[in-house]
């Protein structure tokens, strides 16, 4: 008799990751980093900085390391303690490219053609992007389910992967007859932050890699420039309302006071309550003032991190050896079920 459970039934286990792949904002800081440090409390982390994701479009290799640093560092600075949360490089573990082998024989081309993260990076120019941009779905889909990772806390724009992975999740538990093998993973969205829209428009992310440096605040900004960012971020000429809906056609007041909001931890109604009637001249130097409160001790302390290079790689070759330990028997099982011989 086939004892295996229909549903998940292992423990509750929290995994992340961000790019190493250039400078982190406000939307990173919001939409992931500080969700890092909060689950760690109650939570099994692994927090990686995926620089297998990061290849998918050119990087330097001179540079590549220094990055992965950064983010490491970013992670400490926002309050990851590496004690407690597993924090590595996804390089160091093998087992997240053994496993994305696997699941590209599980996930199917016509998933990925859907995913609207490739279209918007790829543009028209789709033909001449690196199979592995293509693929990165199915990478990410093996880097939560290689420790069987139950919940993952993202920002807006990771909605539509994290429902690949669960796909993904489903096939291999369907395809191999191992009901509850793997838990369909939880994404966590919801809350302030998850969805940080750029400083120029209101209705695009705010995003590392738009060429407007306006557009968004780095965590390395100084306290003039996040300032100076905040005064031109665009807004219009009307005054702060008292209720949420009156801000549905605005989407750059509601970005303002959504970023506001999540730093400060209130509800975006708060920050309605507090400033209804008052325009952008008034608003925008409390926001800029919160937002150098917030963020400048981030910086501060990530430059600290960065100042002892040879600390931060030994965080990160420790959280690997670690990450393998958890790794490795869930790979060594997948195989069994796959049916290697040899396994
Ligand atoms: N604007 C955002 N608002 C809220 N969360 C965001 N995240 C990214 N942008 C926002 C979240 O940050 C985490 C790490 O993202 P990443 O670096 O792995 O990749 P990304 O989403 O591709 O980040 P960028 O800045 O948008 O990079 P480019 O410009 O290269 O596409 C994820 O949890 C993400 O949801």
């Amino acid at each position: 008799m086939n004892d295996t459970p229909i549903h998940y039934s292992g423990p509750e286990r929290v995994f992340s990751g961000v790019q190493p792949s250039g400078a982190l904002h406000l939307g990173n800081y919001l939409g992931a980093l500080k969700k890092f440090a909060v689950m760690q409390h109650d939570h099994e982390c692994l927090y990686c900085v995926v620089d297998l994701h990061a290849i998918t479009v050119p990087q330097d290799p001179k540079l590549l390391k220094q990055q992965t640093r950064e983010i490491a560092a970013a992670y400490l600075a926002a309050g990851v303690d590496p004690k407690k949360a597993i924090v590595y490089n996804q390089s160091r573990v093998r087992g997240h490219t053994e496993l994305a082998w696997y699941f590209n024989c599980v996930a199917r081309i016509g998933w990925l053609s859907r995913m609207t993260q490739f279209k918007d990076k790829a543009g028209k120019n789709s033909e001449a992007m690196s199979v592995g941009l293509y693929d990165y779905p199915v990478l990410q889909a093996a880097d939560i389910l290689l420790f069987k990772a139950t919940h993952v806390p993202v920002g807006e724009d990771q909605k539509q992967h994290l429902e690949l992975s669960r796909d993904i999740a489903a096939k291999f538990n369907n395809d191999f007859k191992v009901p509850g093998f793997f838990p369909l993973p939880e994404p966590m969205i919801k809350g302030p932050g998850a969805r940080i829209m750029s400083l120029r428009d209101g209705k695009a992310k705010m995003s590392k890699s738009d060429p407007s440096d306006n557009s968004r605040i780095n965590l390395t900004d100084t306290p003039e420039q996040m300032a100076k960012k905040i005064k031109k971020a665009k807004s219009d000429a009307g005054v702060i309302p008292e209720t949420e809906k009156e801000m549905d056609d605005r989407p750059e007041v509601q970005n303002l006071v959504g970023i506001y909001a999540a730093l400060a931890d209130i509800s975006d109604q708060a920050v309605l309550d507090e400033f209804a009637g008052q325009g952008f001249g008034a608003f925008k130097p409390a926001l800029a003032d919160l937002v150098v409160d917030k963020l400048q001790p981030v910086s501060d302390l990530m430059r600290r991190y960065l100042s002892d290079p040879e600390e931060l790689d030994r965080i990160l070759a420790a959280g690997a050896d670690r990450a393998n330990a958890l790794a490795e028997p869930i790979l060594g099982d997948i195989r069994k079920v796959i049916g290697f011989s040899g396994a």
